[in-house]
């Protein structure tokens, strides 16, 4: 029997490129996303290759996030691979010019989203007394750079609650790691800069990370022998060395 993966951020970057490599492999897929359109056309293309359901929500939003999971039909139901991969960073400021609205999207979606989708998927993985969570970290939650504060913040909680995580779901037979990119050319920087021509420069001068790239590692991940786990996984461009040395041209 095909595996089930729920993907969420699955209408752009880094979810995108994992929901088309796990189609290509065979794995039947939940796609979670904001952007209605977006969903749609993806699961229109991948059809093709293997069975698609869509759930359209906020992860921020608790009570969308519980009820969507609940909704799904019973096909869907038993999801064997969760990739918590919905989150951006809002605004690159120092601490004292920072946004309140910025830090709490931040916080919100990256931290407390990942953790409610948890909480709905996580129980059905113990009674089967197996199942697979990756959650996507950064290399900003190995080293906080200058005006990257709260994201920072945001993706360092994420590798704590992945190994937090690791421990209390280790008697269920339950996979959790991280995997922790570094630049990957997706629409993260037009979302940080907020439409500001800046984001076109993040990427210049050098070979980013593309989304498929990741995509490649995750589904490397999904696909080990059972007693293997991927617990965490730092990539760079080969062009980066850390989050402030990066060679340009
Ligand atoms: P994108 O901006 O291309 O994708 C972000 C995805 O997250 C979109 O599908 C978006 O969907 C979804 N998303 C954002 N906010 C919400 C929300 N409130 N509810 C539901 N879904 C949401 O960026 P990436 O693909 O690069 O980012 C994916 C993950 O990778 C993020 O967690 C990011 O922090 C991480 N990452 C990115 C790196 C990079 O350099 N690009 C490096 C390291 C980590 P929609 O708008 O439709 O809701
Ligand atoms: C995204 C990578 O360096 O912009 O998490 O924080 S970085």
């Amino acid at each position: 029997m095909n595996k089930i993966a729920l993907i969420t951020g699955a209408t752009s970057g880094i979810g995108e490129a994992t929901a088309y490599e796990f189609a290509k492999q065979g794995i039947n897929l939940i796609l979670c996303g904001r952007r209605l359109d977006c969903l749609n056309t993806i699961k229109v293309a991948l059809e093709k290759l293997t069975d698609v359901h869509t759930l359209n929500f906020d992860v921020s939003n608790k009570t969308e996030t519980l009820e969507a999971i609940k909704s799904l039909p019973i096909a869907f139901k038993n999801i064997d691979i969760l990739i918590n991969n919905a989150g951006n960073a809002h605004g690159f400021d120092t601490i004292q010019d920072g946004s309140i609205d910025d830090w709490d999207a931040m916080m919100d979606i990256n931290v407390k989203g990942l953790l409610y989708v948890s909480k709905a998927i996580i129980p059905e993985m113990i009674n089967r007394k197996s199942g697979q969570i990756i959650n996507i970290g950064s290399s900003a939650g190995k080293e906080v750079y200058p005006k990257g504060n709260v994201y920072c913040a945001s993706k360092h909680a994420v590798i704590a609650i992945t190994e937090g995580m690791r421990i209390d779901l280790n008697p269920f037979g339950i996979k959790v790691g991280a995997i922790n990119p570094g630049l990957v050319e997706t629409e993260f920087s037009k979302v940080r800069f907020k439409g500001n021509a800046v984001a076109d420069n993040v990427y210049k001068g050098f070979k980013a990370l593309q989304a498929k790239d990741i995509a490649d590692i995750i589904y490397f991940a999904v696909s080990r022998p059972a007693h293997v786990n991927i617990a965490d996984l730092l990539v760079f461009p080969t062009a980066q060395a850390s989050s402030t040395l990066v060679n340009k041209s």
